[in-house]
């Protein structure tokens, strides 16, 4: 068996009997084409695909699996992000409400995994990530942490607003075109790492917030909002996590 094949055959099958189906001209095709082209100059392929595919392949590797729930991670993750020690680097005009983020991670028999490296990284109070969207790749807002022997971890940020991923563009226009909207709810990433376990992709969203009924990208389930804690003048959010073991 070869999967690769079986689904590429059965996509061009698919996307030919769709343009049968609805009777596509060679006009129609052609500025089809020219979608995707444009989708391509504007480098929004890989945010094409995060909005209109990636949260059924979230749904496939999360099918009988032991770990706690996963989501799309986003175009917007960077590999190289630092350790922090406690706190990312925020913009020094960041007047935004500080967050502390805190938990611990358990293996799937409920014990406590030290050494996990948890990359965390959300968009700057302007609503981009760094690293993309015209800004410098200086690791604002994003670092990584690693949890302690309790399994523990804590980082401390600011609290991030909703988002509205890149409306300007091919990806904005599909979109609008469908009657959907742009927006994401406010959230947090997260990628969970360490050598014999699953690497675990996830986000956080914060309940009551806007958008959380209507992501555009399809990537909020009810495990993933989380009740805000308040903490003097800064937000809490506790998030924990069960890795499962690889293979
Ligand atoms: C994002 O910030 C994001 O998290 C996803 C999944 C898609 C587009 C932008
Ligand atoms: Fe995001």
């Amino acid at each position: 068996m070869n999967k690769m094949l079986d689904l590429v055959t059965d996509i061009s099958e698919s996307i030919g009997a769709a343009l049968g189906r609805h009777n596509i001209s060679l006009d129609e095709y052609r500025a089809g084409v020219g979608y995707l082209m444009k989708v391509s100059e504007a480098k929004e392929i890989g945010l094409l695909c995060d909005v209109f595919m990636n949260w059924q392949v979230v749904n496939n590797a999360d099918r009988g699996a032991r770990n706690s729930k996963q989501t799309i991670q986003g175009p917007y993750f960077l590999e190289d992000a630092p350790l922090v020690d406690g706190k990312l680097p925020t913009y020094s005009k960041d007047n935004g409400v500080p967050l502390h983020v805190s938990g611990q991670i358990k293996d799937v028999n409920g014990k406590p995994v030290g050494g996990v490296g948890v990359d965390i990284w959300h968009s700057t109070p302007d609503g981009k990530y760094s690293g993309f969207h015209g800004l410098d790749a200086d690791f604002s807002y994003r670092g990584k942490v690693m949890t302690d022997a309790d399994g523990k971890y804590h980082v401390t940020t600011t609290l991030p607003v909703p988002y509205r991923i890149p409306d300007k563009g091919p990806t904005g226009a599909l979109l609008e075109m469908m009657g959907r909207h742009s927006w994401r709810p406010a959230h947090v990433h997260f990628k969970l790492r360490k050598e014999g376990f699953k690497p675990l992709v996830t986000q956080a969203y914060f309940e009551g917030g806007d958008w959380v009924d209507s992501d555009s990208c399809r990537g909020v389930f009810p495990e993933l909002v989380f009740k805000l804690g308040q903490d003097g003048d800064a937000k809490t959010l506790v998030v924990d996590f069960i890795m499962d073991s690889a293979s």
